[in-house]
C-alpha cells in the first residue's frame, strides 16, 4: 500500500523516515492509509488470506513480501458468557492478546516495525519499554538478524519480560528512571544515528496495531460490537484501533464504530483526567505508579490521538485501582480461564466499574482487549493468590494439608 507521513496535528507532510515527530510543530506523527487498493477489495478476498497480521495487508504502509513475521496475530476471541453475566452486559467477549508469539499484542506493530526497518537498511533498532515493547523488539529484531538495544526503568519491568529482552539477545540496559524518561533517552540515541527508532511513537508500530480491531469485526463476522474497551499506557493501541475502524468505515465494510473505551491504573491517569475536562489535551502525570507496570507510564505520546478516538466515538475514559486490577485479573483467571497480566485486567475492572455507575447499559455487547499474557508477571501472580500447601510425601499428609 502506498502511504504517506502526516503531522497528526498540523497535517504537515513528513519526507525524513527518521524523524520521531513533525520537523514544523513537534506533533505526533501519522500514516495516511492509501485506500485505492483496498477498495476494490471485499471482506470476503482477504477472508481467503490466512488469519493474522498480514491478512490484513492492504491495509499496512509495508509490502508484506519482505514482512519480517514471527505469525503474529490471529488471536482468539473469547466468548465469556459467565463473566458476560457476572458484569450484567449482553455479551462479553475477550480478545487474547497473550497467545501472540512473544505474549502480547506489540507483535503485531513490531512485525510492521522491524519489516520497515529492513526496508530502510537500518543495521541497529531500540525502543524504551515497560517490558513488553522490548520483549517483542527483542525477537523481531533476532529474527531480521538486526542490533537491538532497550532501555528499561530500572526494578519496574515484569520477570517475563525482562527474561524475553535477555533471551533473544538484546542489549538491555535498565535506565535510572521510569519510562517517561527512557523514552526520552532513546528518542536522543535514535536522532543521532545510534539507532532506528522502535516505541510507537514510530507510525508504522501503531498501523500494525490496527489489526486487532479488523480481527475483532472478522471474528465476529462483521457484527460489529457496541463497545470496545482497553487498557492504556503510551495510548498507542487505542488509536490504531480507532484508525482501523474510521478506515473501514470510511470503505463501507462496517456501518458504524463501536464506543471506544480506555482504562488507566488510578496512578497513571493522564488521559482520564482531561477525557473528565472535556479537553484535547493532558498534563503529564510525574510520577506515575501502578502495580501494572505495562501502563506506568505519566506522559502518553499518543494521548492526543487518544481523546480524539474517545470523543469521536462518544466513548468513555476511567482509572480503576491496583486492588480492582488484581480482582479482575484473578476473576478472569477463574471464571474463564484466561490468564492475563495486570495491566490486561484494567480493561475487565474498567467494565465492572462502568456498568455499574450506569456508563455502560445492560445491553451492550462488549469486546475487552486483554492485551498480554498472565506469564508475564509471575511474581505479581504469586504474590496475590492464596499460598501453596507444604506436604510431607503421602497421600495422607497431603489430604491433611489441604483438609479434604
Ligand atoms: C500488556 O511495552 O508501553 O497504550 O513499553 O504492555 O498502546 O501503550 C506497554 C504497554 C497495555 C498499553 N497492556 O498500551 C511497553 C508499553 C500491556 C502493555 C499497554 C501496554 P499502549
Amino acid at each position: 500500500m502506498a502511504h504517506i507521513i502526516k503531522c497528526f496535528e498540523c497535517h504537515a507532510e513528513v519526507d525524513d523516515p527518521y524523524v520521531d515527530s513533525c520537523p514544523r510543530c513537534g506533533g505526533v506523527l501519522a500514516i495516511e492509509t492509501d485506500l485505492d487498493e483496498a477498495a476494490s477489495l471485499r471482506p470476503k478476498d482477504l477472508r481467503r488470506r490466512p488469519i493474522g497480521v498480514w491478512r490484513y495487508a492492504p491495509f499496512l504502509p509495508v509490502d508484506a513480501s519482505h514482512a519480517v513475521s514471527l505469525l503474529e496475530g490471529g488471536t482468539p476471541l473469547y466468548d465469556c458468557r459467565a463473566l458476560a453475566k457476572k458484569a450484567g452486559v449482553r455479551s462479553l467477549h475477550v480478545k487474547y492478546e497473550g497467545a501472540n508469539p512473544t505474549g502480547s499484542f506489540k507483535d503485531r506493530g513490531m512485525t510492521v516495525g522491524v519489516s520497515r526497518a529492513v526496508e530502510l537498511g537500518c543495521r541497529t533498532v531500540g525502543c524504551a519499554s515497560t517490558g513488553n515493547t522490548s520483549a517483542s523488539l527483542a525477537a523481531y529484531a533476532a529474527k531480521a538478524s538486526l542490533g537491538c538495544v532497550v532501555l528499561l526503568p530500572s526494578g519496574k519491568v515484569a520477570a517475563g519480560k525482562l527474561a524475553q529482552a535477555m533471551f533473544y539477545g538484546a542489549k538491555v540496559v535498565s535506565i535510572d528512571g521510569n519510562f517517561d524518561d527512557a523514552l526520552n533517552v532513546v528518542r536522543q540515541l535514535a536522532r543521532d544515528g545510534t539507532l532506528y527508532l522502535l516505541n510507537s511513537i514510530n507510525p508504522f508500530r501503531p498501523e500494525g496495531q490496527k489489526t486487532v480491531a479488523f480481527e475483532i469485526v472478522d471474528q465476529l463476522d462483521f457484527d460489529v460490537p457496541d463497545r470496545i474497551i482497553l487498557p492504556v499506557g503510551n495510548a498507542g493501541n487505542i488509536s490504531a484501533v480507532h484508525k482501523a475502524m474510521v478506515e473501514w468505515k470510511s470503505l463501507g465494510w462496517i456501518d458504524r464504530i463501536p464506543k471506544i473505551t480506555g482504562i488507566q491504573a488510578a496512578g497513571a491517569a493522564p488521559l482520564v483526567r482531561a477525557f473528565r475536562a472535556g479537553s484535547d489535551d493532558f498534563v503529564p502525570e510525574g510520577h506515575p505508579e501502578t502495580v501494572a507496570t505495562a501502563i506506568r507510564i505519566g506522559n502518553p505520546v499518543s494521548g492526543k490521538k487518544a481523546l480524539r478516538a474517545l470523543y469521536d466515538t462518544k466513548g468513555f475514559a476511567t482509572d480503576v485501582t491496583d486492588d480492582a486490577i488484581l480482582d479482575a485479573q484473578r476473576l478472569l483467571g477463574r471464571t474463564e480461564g484466561v490468564g492475563v497480566e495486570p495491566a490486561s485486567a484494567a480493561s475487565i475492572a474498567g467494565l465492572f466499574k462502568l456498568v455499574e455507575e450506569g456508563v455502560i447499559d445492560s445491553d451492550e455487547r462488549v469486546v475487552c482487549i486483554c492485551t498480554g499474557n498472565v506469564l508475564k508477571d509471575p511474581d505479581t501472580v504469586i504474590g496475590n493468590c492464596e499460598p501453596i500447601f507444604e506436604s510431607k510425601a503421602s497421600a495422607e499428609a497431603v489430604r491433611k494439608a489441604i483438609g479434604i
